[in-house]
């Protein structure tokens, strides 16, 4: 029996890739430049199954084809919001994505993030690799205490759950939660945590505001000039989720303005293109989206990646099919 074409869009762990070659008819981009749409518009036309990234943007000029060969777009990751599911609905292709394998290491990133902007470890590693630092002084480089501070989770998924575990059993801190759903009493104690109705009731509880929502149109901008305002003035704003959750220009004023404490980004309105704004704020961390980029959570996604696939493939539900 033939086996059915797979088009791999950026390079993967070579394990993962060696099954793929193993199992499927699979064509690698070895340049791991991201597709171009009329690039993706061919790849729609002789591949059964894309597995693209967070970088391929399908949008509607990606997927206009009249007629697709790809019936599953497997995606590489949680996120799927650079992907427009109802287009790729009209040409009947399925949709999967990678959840639950990367959530440990995404929070163990969000946390790393706090500690950094908090503790001010950006700082600190830029001023000694310029040869900056001239010794030890008590008035050194002072931040903020982490443990048993306040923590809002906005977005209660696999990923905040994470966060909330490291930072109650870790850190002691206190958790607030936003989520548009209730989140289950028993869940919620077992972090002693309480959710909050609104996002605007949430944001002046906090001392660290961490996002673990989708991206996409429905939460662009949702932390604009208005809701920073609402933060705490010594607060800090952490993002492992998406770019576009944030208004960045916005961001760009608390932080020059300090009328917030600080951030610390891994994920940006354009990345890999960064506000040259951002690199002047000093009280900012920021990191080239490293959420799940550990040897373990990119192995792990890759063979789920593959389960989901053969799954389809043996004409059985796929256990990550999102549409
Ligand atoms: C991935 C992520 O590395 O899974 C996600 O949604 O943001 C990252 O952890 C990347 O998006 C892969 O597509």
């Amino acid at each position: 029996m033939l086996k059915p074409t797979v088009l791999v869009t950026r390079r993967w762990p070579e394990a993962v890739e060696a099954r793929l070659a193993n199992d499927y008819d699979v064509e690698f981009n070895r340049s791991d430049r991201p597709l171009t749409p009329a690039q993706f518009r061919e790849a729609l036309t002789k591949y059964d199954a894309l597995l693209p990234t967070v970088t391929d943007k399908i949008g509607p000029e990606a997927l206009d084809v009249p007629k697709a060969q790809t019936k599953i777009l497997a995606n590489y990751g949680v996120g799927y919001t650079h992907i427009d599911v109802e287009k790729a609905k009209t040409h009947g292709i399925a949709i999967t994505n990678t959840p639950d394998v990367l959530s440990e290491c995404t929070a163990d990133l969000a946390m790393t993030l706090m500690l950094m902007v908090a503790r001010r470890a950006g700082e600190g590693e830029r001023e000694l690799r310029a040869g900056a630092w001239d010794g030890w002084r008590p008035t050194h480089l002072v931040g903020t205490k982490v443990s048993g501070k306040v923590l809002g989770i906005v977005g209660f998924g696999r990923i905040g759950q994470e966060l909330a575990k490291r930072a109650h059993f870790g850190f002691d801190m206190q958790i607030v939660v936003f989520n548009r759903s209730p989140v289950a009493p028993e869940l919620l104690a077992r972090y002693n945590a309480r959710q909050i109705a609104t996002l605007d009731d949430l944001l002046p509880l906090c001392d660290f505001v961490s996002l673990h929502c989708p991206g996409g149109a429905g939460n662009a901008k949702m932390i604009n000039s208005r809701r920073l305002d609402l933060m705490k003035p010594d607060a800090y704003l952490i993002n492992t989720a998406r770019g576009e959750v944030i208004d960045e220009f916005a961001l760009t004023q608390a932080l020059m303005f300090e009328t917030i404490g600080g951030a610390a980004l891994d994920v940006f309105e354009r990345e890999p293109s960064i506000n040259p704004m951002l690199a002047q704020c000093d009280n900012l961390v920021m990191l080239p989206h490293l959420g799940s980029a550990t040897t373990e959570a990119r192995e792990a996604m890759g063979f789920r990646v593959l389960d989901n696939l053969s799954d389809f493939f043996d004409g059985k539900a796929p256990r990550d099919r999102v549409a």
